[in-house]
């Protein structure tokens, strides 16, 4: 592959060593224990514990290590022998503790006892379980039910997430903001609207089937490693794997397979996409549109000779809307297109003759489709591409967001939803004999909006890291101290646990790591993966403290203490045996978990099925909906003179907010997250030296000064008119209202910032006009 010079990069090939050094940089000895090599044997295979990393697929029959790099990590991290006791609280005030970096908060290790905020010391200081939930109990029955807000992150199991779900509305709210609303909300949004399912309609044996894959915006060798290996028997087969990502990511160009020993010992590499298009951040309408335009030309050429390009039948019969986006497409010029996406009409066009000559087409996206204001319009894009040519439902096409948190698909299954028409309430009501609320639930924009304003006056948080996950961290954080009630379950400490309600409570609780033990015995639990298998989950480690509990007895005892006795709720019971909850789970979704105790334990997860995948589609015009987007460009901003695009981005050294290390191997960026990464030309038109100490200040027009500072100005190869920097650092610029318009997904993929060089002189772009391509082509 070219190299930039004078760029920062890496030229090693994802996975290889580098992937375990970067596990043993950072765990040294305590990686190579017999207990935590026994532990990692067992991770995603039928009857082991499932990964607390990412939602990729867990085959029916795994590999010996069935675990990647960041699995590993994720895993080691909640096995520490780090301990964050009472004995530190007693030391730290939450005021000195706010000084601290994140890393260095979960550097402490797991938590291990039940804390309650005291005001007097400004500490936490160990409390009994029964006295928590007593107290958070008479906290809530004080509030007005719709004044709480039950957020998830999406690690909690099926099990969990039930009940949090069923807690929430027998008190009385459909408050139930998920990670998910940061995430693939587009998707759940787009998807729904477009082809009848909110989920993608891929399944593992299409990955064996297709000819070619299409990869929007999705970093599989940080996010996803385990993909690695399907992808590169994918690319040995000859399958073409054309990728659209404004930054050149390790992981889709090459990659060694570390669970290989020929491959690691001669260094073989296997080269993964077969083009690269470094798109500019918000370009891909455009891209996808120029796909299409090619496409049709194409069709139009073959009907010449009697042939189709086009699935005719399939848009007759399956598809509504057609005539109207060919119209679209065909009004819509080359120059255009080219000046939004910052690809040449001729990168493009050999993207979409090899989606012409494919039979069957897989496409794979992450946060770089759907973190934008016209995220909705990237995925319906991208779904109106795949239907040209039939491909959605039928084995080896399809269409696969790549989902984040190992369950965050699963939580929405089971009634985590602000949205109640996604639920059924009926059913619950009988089964529950209780009065769902019907009023539409906050989600995490809405949220935070009710916590700015004051109409929030509790949060409970099941896992995640709110404050610092979430845009507009400023306000957010002056604005929480104002709740009356905060709740934190969690495995480790972090900011949110920081800021605090006047009531606060850390409750600590057992990681998927570690084995469950109730009245009636071990407990397993469940999850669902991106390609919505569900799978059984059994841990055999020693909890890290005696005082930890497991999340379904912490929700069920909050519950518990909260609400009025209802002899159909027997929340008791239900945590002496979580078969009981799978219960009843399969009778409220009596379609998708039916027999679910049984069918659990599936090598390879059992499949809940998909309406669209069987070209059933369960949209307004009962067909799969074309539809036209209005604007060409994602970002819902105009371009300006010293305006960039910022996206933000994880290194290959984090899993969300949780730092693991400051090392982004697979971009080339040592020791530091303090960067911002811009291509040289840029530099020198901004008159930037690398090195340079900057600032980077919101450019939203709103108003509200934003401002990051202390970023180190580093060449790196992107499109022009962007910047690359890391989340959650960047989160501070974010403006609560730059959000998808759709789903409100966060905008965190074009965050119009401007360069404030440290002498206060802010970036004017030297009234040079804004530019449109790439200055790298390949
Ligand atoms: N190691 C590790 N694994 C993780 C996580 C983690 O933090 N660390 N997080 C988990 C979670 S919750 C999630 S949601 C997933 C996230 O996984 P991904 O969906 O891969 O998310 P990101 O890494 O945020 O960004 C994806 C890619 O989008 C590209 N991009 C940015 N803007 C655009 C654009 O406008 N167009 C296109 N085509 N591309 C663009 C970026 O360069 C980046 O490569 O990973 C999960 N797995
Ligand atoms: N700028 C910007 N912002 C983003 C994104 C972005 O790309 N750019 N990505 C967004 C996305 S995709 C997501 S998903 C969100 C992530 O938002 P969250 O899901 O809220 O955040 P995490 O960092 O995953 O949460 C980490 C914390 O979870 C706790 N934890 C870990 N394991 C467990 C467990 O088993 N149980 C419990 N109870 N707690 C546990 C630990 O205390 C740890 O500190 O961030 C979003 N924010
Ligand atoms: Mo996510």
């Amino acid at each position: 592959m070219p190299k930039e010079k004078g760029t920062v990069h890496y030229d090693s090939p994802a996975g290889g060593w580098g992937s375990l050094r970067g596990i043993s940089t950072i765990f040294g000895k305590e990686w190579s224990t017999p207990l935590a090599i026994e532990t990692l044997m067992r991770q995603n295979k039928p009857h082991g514990f499932m990964c607390v990393s990412c939602s990729w697929a867990k085959p029916a029959n795994p590999h010996p290590f069935e675990f990647c790099e960041n699995g590993a990590k994720a895993t080691l991290w909640d096995l520490t022998s780090r301990r964050c006791t009472p004995e530190f609280f007693a030391t730290h005030t939450l005021a000195e503790l706010r000084e601290w970096r994140d890393y260095d908060l979960e550097q402490e290790g797991r938590l291990t006892h039940p804390l309650r905020y005291d005001a007097a010391t400004d500490r936490y200081v160990p409390c009994g379980w029964d006295e928590a939930f007593a107290a958070i109990g008479k906290e809530l029955r004080a509030l007005e039910p719709k004044s709480a807000v039950f957020y998830s992150s999406g690690r909690a199991s099926l099990e969990t997430s039930y009940l949090y779900a069923l807690f929430a509305r027998l008190y009385g709210h459909n408050n139930l903001p998920d990670s998910s609303n940061m995430c693939h909300e587009t998707t759940s949004v787009a998807l729904k609207q477009v082809i009848g399912t909110s989920v993608g309609t891929v399944v593992f044996d299409d990955l064996s089937n297709c000819d070619a894959m299409f990869f929007f915006g999705q970093n599989t060798g940080s996010n996803s490693p385990r993909f690695l290996h399907p992808l590169q028997e994918a690319a040995k087969r000859g399958v073409k794997i054309i990728t659209f990502n404004p930054v050149r990511e390790r992981g889709l160009e090459v990659f060694t397979n570390p669970q290989n020993p020929v491959e690691m010992l001669t260094g073989q590499e296997t080269a993964i996409s077969s083009q690269y298009h470094q798109v500019r951040p918000g370009g891909d309408i455009a891209v996808i549109l120029g796909i299409c335009k090619h496409v049709l030309a194409a069709d139009d050429a073959a009907q010449q000779q009697g042939r189709r390009v086009l699935d005719e039948d399939f848009i007759q019969q399956h598809t509504h809307g057609f005539k109207a986006f060919e119209a679209k497409v065909r009004g819509t010029g080359w120059e255009e297109i080219e000046a939004q996406s910052g690809l040449s009409r001729r990168d493009i066009e050999a993207a979409a003759q090899v989606y012409v000559e494919a039979d069957r087409v897989t496409a794979f996206y992450g946060m770089g489709l759907t973190q934008h204001v016209h995220g909705f319009e990237n995925v319906a894009m991208l779904v109106n591409m795949l239907l040209l040519k039939g491909n959605i439902g039928r084995d080896g096409t399809g269409i696969s967001p790549v989902r984040g948190h190992s369950n965050v698909q699963g939580q929405r299954t089971v009634g985590i939803a602000e949205k109640p028409e996604l639920v059924p309430l009926d059913r619950l009501a009988k089964q529950f004999n209780f009065k769902p609320p019907r009023d539409k639930g906050l989600n995490t924009v809405e949220a935070c909006e009710g916590i700015i304003s004051g109409q929030v006056r509790a949060f409970i948080g099941l896992g995640g890291n709110f404050v610092r996950a979430i845009p507009e961290r400023d306000r957010m954080e002056k604005a929480w101290s104002d709740m009356r009630l905060t709740v934190q379950v969690a495995t480790k400490l972090n900011r949110s646990h920081l800021v605090h309600g006047q009531v606060a409570y850390l409750l600590p609780c057992l990681s998927r790591t570690e084995e469950d033990i109730q009245a009636s015995g071990p407990q397993a639990v469940s999850m669902e993966d991106t390609f919505s298998c569900i799978h059984g989950s059994i841990a055999r480690r020693k909890p890290a403290s005696d005082h930890l509990r497991s999340e379904v007895a912490i929700v069920a005892g909050i519950a518990k203490a909260t609400l009025p006795v209802n002899n159909r709720v027997k929340w008791d019971e239900w945590v002496a045996d979580y078969s009981l909850i799978r219960d009843l789970i399969a009778e409220t979704y009596l379609e998708e978990f039916h027999d679910f105790n049984n069918r659990m334990f599936t090598p390879g997860g059992f499949y809940r099925g998909n309406s669209a995948r069987e070209r059933i589609w369960k949209t307004k015009s009962g067909k799969a909906e074309f539809t036209v987007a209005k604007p060409m460009s994602a970002t819902g901003f105009e371009d300006a003179p010293g305006r960039f695009r910022l996206i933000t981005l994880r290194s290959n050294d984090q899993f969300n907010t949780t730092i693991y290390g400051y090392s982004d191997r697979m971009r080339g960026i040592e020791g530091t997250r303090d960067v911002v990464l811009i291509n040289p030309l840029e530099m020198r038109r901004h008159n930037l030296r690398e090195g340079q100490v900057v600032s980077l200040v919101s450019d939203a027009g709103d108003g509200v000064e934003r401002k990051v500072s202390g970023l180190r100005v580093t060449p790196f190869r992107l499109p022009d008119g962007c910047l690359g920097a890391y989340y959650p650092e960047m989160n501070p610029l974010i403006p609560l209202s730059h959000h998808d318009e759709q789903s409100k997904t966060p905008a965190a993929k074009s965050v119009p910032v401007r360069i404030l060089q440290e002498d206060g002189r802010e970036d004017t772009g030297n009234g040079r006009e804004p530019v449109g391509h790439a200055t790298h082509p390949l």
